[in-house]
């Protein structure tokens, strides 16, 4: 296995809008992250990647682009972009730019010229078919509710968007759009860009001729229609041959619905492509009926199948993502841990141990570090997100479900979890703005803030921390092969890695009560590298008990 800066390396998310706010208009900006440059440092991680921040209108905060090179008015400059980018670098942190070109916004120039005639020289830049009998053109529906298609009344054609209707798709099929787009690419990468994380890059690839899609659950067609299509590899190689391969770059995709076999295509270890891609079958675990909306948590004995199958799936072929959280998912303390006070900083600590030890680049989500939670919403006013407005809409109206059951599952899992803002401090918005937060700090930064667990040696940010110096430190973190044992256990996630003459041992308690595990003799002198739980103070893990206290965790090195 080749190895790689990107493949040692820990990724931290930045979402802008909810980060920090420098000038008080409450919406985190450029300089906001400029500003926390030095917190990032004392965490340790290697690389930001930094959710769009480019003009657009804000249909999906930032995932609907008018311009793929300019500034987001209300984040700031280029020149404030540039001091930061400068600033990272100063302090050995590189950056990466979210890619979002499976569309653009309906206000980017290419999209107006595009709609404005049936002739126009950028007509094909999108997909635009006629009806069919006063109906859409196939029966695909949008990721966002409601069909993919779109009625435009100035030229009397339809035109897809797999997300909103201000989302119009771009046709890859078309030389002139790579061309544009592997252009746009390269002058970000002049300016000194260290890599790109590429939005629903699985996307991109139509099947010839749009045919229908069967209709797994409710009116449209199922939305993988468009997943891992016919000539997605072979644009991604165009895209590595003419961009990517000329640059030092951390590149991951965006893939929902990629299997392991299409993940060793995309991610594979030649380098053909890109260097990674996010999975999103372990983040399915928790939904029910074919929908995400669901408040079940997610269930251990096939979550550690998952991980494990993805773990040894790519050893050697390709290279994992691991992430348990990002802005489109709800905090995984509620998921997988326990939000309240008793277990909340034990469980936090104890899902991250989990992740971190295993082989991949780990990416954490700003907040995970400490144990951030979901936001406690009473009333769908409270939304913020198109896509649980919209669910929300689409479910209660079209589909005639109780409002009263239906809210509890769009709670548990909006987006809008993973959104509200970052908390610094107790102040009454959390040190993220000293105006009006354009979505509302949870109220739990009294307890919950960076400032607070600063200051504390056991808490959720310094463990954390803790477990991203023992990757840089520890070769058999980020290159050893990893062994799942007790694949059946309810409460317990424990594996090995190993790497020549070392081995690791991890053990997890990922349950409420006690459990007892004795690790195997060949443990019983080996160095404990990390330890975390509730009153932990004076036991040492693997004493001849081998009682595992709720959410105790502890990694073992030989
Ligand atoms: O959020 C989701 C879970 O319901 C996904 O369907 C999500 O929309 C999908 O993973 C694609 O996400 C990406 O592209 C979207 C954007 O809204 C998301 O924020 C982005 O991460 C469209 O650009
Ligand atoms: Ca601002």
């Amino acid at each position: 296995m080749n190895k790689t800066w990107w493949k040692e390396s820990v990724v931290y998310q930045i979402y802008p809008r909810s980060f920090m706010d420098s000038n008080g208009d409450g919406i985190g900006d450029l300089n906001g992250i400029t500003e926390k440059l030095d917190y990032l440092k004392k965490l340790g991680i290697d690389v930001i990647w930094l959710s769009p921040v480019y003009r657009s209108p804000n249909d999906d905060n930032g995932y609907d682009i008018s311009d793929y090179e300019a500034i987001m008015d209300e984040f700031g400059t280029m020149a404030d972009f540039d001091r930061m980018l400068e600033e990272a670098h100063a302090r050995g942190i590189r950056i990466v730019m979210d890619l979002v070109v499976n569309h653009t916004s309906d206000e980017h120039p290419w999209f107006v010229e595009s709609r404005s005639s049936r002739n126009n020289s950028k007509r094909d830049f999108y997909f635009w078919r006629e009806g069919k009998n006063g109906s859409p053109p196939n029966n695909w529906g949008s990721f966002f509710s409601g069909s993919a298609w779109e009625y435009d009344e100035k030229t009397d054609m339809y035109y897809l968007h797999q997300f909103s209707r201000k989302q119009p798709d771009l046709n890859w099929d078309n030389p002139h759009v790579r061309r544009e787009v592997f252009d746009m690419m390269t002058r970000w990468c002049e300016k000194g860009i260290d890599g790109f994380r590429m939005d629903v890059i699985s996307l991109i690839s139509k099947p010839d001729g749009l045919p229908d899609a069967p209709v797994v659950n409710g009116l449209y067609g199922d939305g993988g229609c468009a997943f891992n299509g016919p000539y997605v590899h072979d644009y991604l190689q165009e895209m590595n041959e003419e961009v990517l391969s000329h640059y030092d770059l951390l590149t991951v995709g965006e893939t929902p619905n990629v299997t392991v076999e299409e993940a060793r295509q995309y991610a594979n270890d030649e380098g053909t492509e890109l260097n990674m891609v996010f999975q999103f079958e372990h983040m399915n675990l928790d939904g029910e009926n074919g929908y995400k909306w669901s408040t079940r948590k997610l269930p251990l004995v096939p979550l550690k199948e998952n991980l494990s199958k993805w773990q040894i799936g790519l050893d050697g072929l390709a290279w994992n993502s691991l992430y348990f959280c990002n802005h489109d998912q709800p905090r995984i303390v509620n998921r997988l841990g326990d939000p309240g006070s008793l277990f909340r900083e034990a469980s936090a600590k104890c899902i991250a141990t989990c992740l971190h030890m295993m082989q991949g680049t780990p990416f954490i989500y700003q907040g995970e570090e400490l144990g951030m939670t979901n936001y406690p919403f009473r009333s769908i006013k409270d939304f913020r997100d198109i896509e649980s407005i919209n669910a929300y809409r689409e479910l209660t109206e079209q589909r005639g479900m109780d409002p009263a059951v239906l809210f509890p599952m769009i709670a548990a899992k909006s987006r809008d979890n993973a959104r509200t803002p970052m908390q610094w401090d107790v102040t009454e918005n959390a040190g993220f703005t000293t105006g009006t937060p354009w979505i509302p700090v949870n109220p739990n930064h009294i307890e919950i803030n960076a400032r607070e667990q600063l200051l504390r040696k056991d808490s959720v940010f310094q463990h954390y921390k803790k477990l991203i110096a023992m990757r840089h430190h520890y070769e058999i973190i980020v290159y050893g092969h990893y062994q799942l044992l007790l694949p059946e256990d309810p409460d317990l996630f424990v594996y090995t890695r190993d790497l020549e003459d070392h081995r690791l041992l991890v053990v997890c308690n990922l349950s409420d009560h006690n459990r007892i595990y004795v690790p195997d003799e060949v443990f019983r002198h080996a160095e404990v590298l990390i330890h975390s739980g509730p009153d932990i103070q004076d036991c040492s893990p693997c004493a001849e008990s081998g009682i595992l206290r709720p959410y105790e965790s502890y990694v073992l090195y030989l």
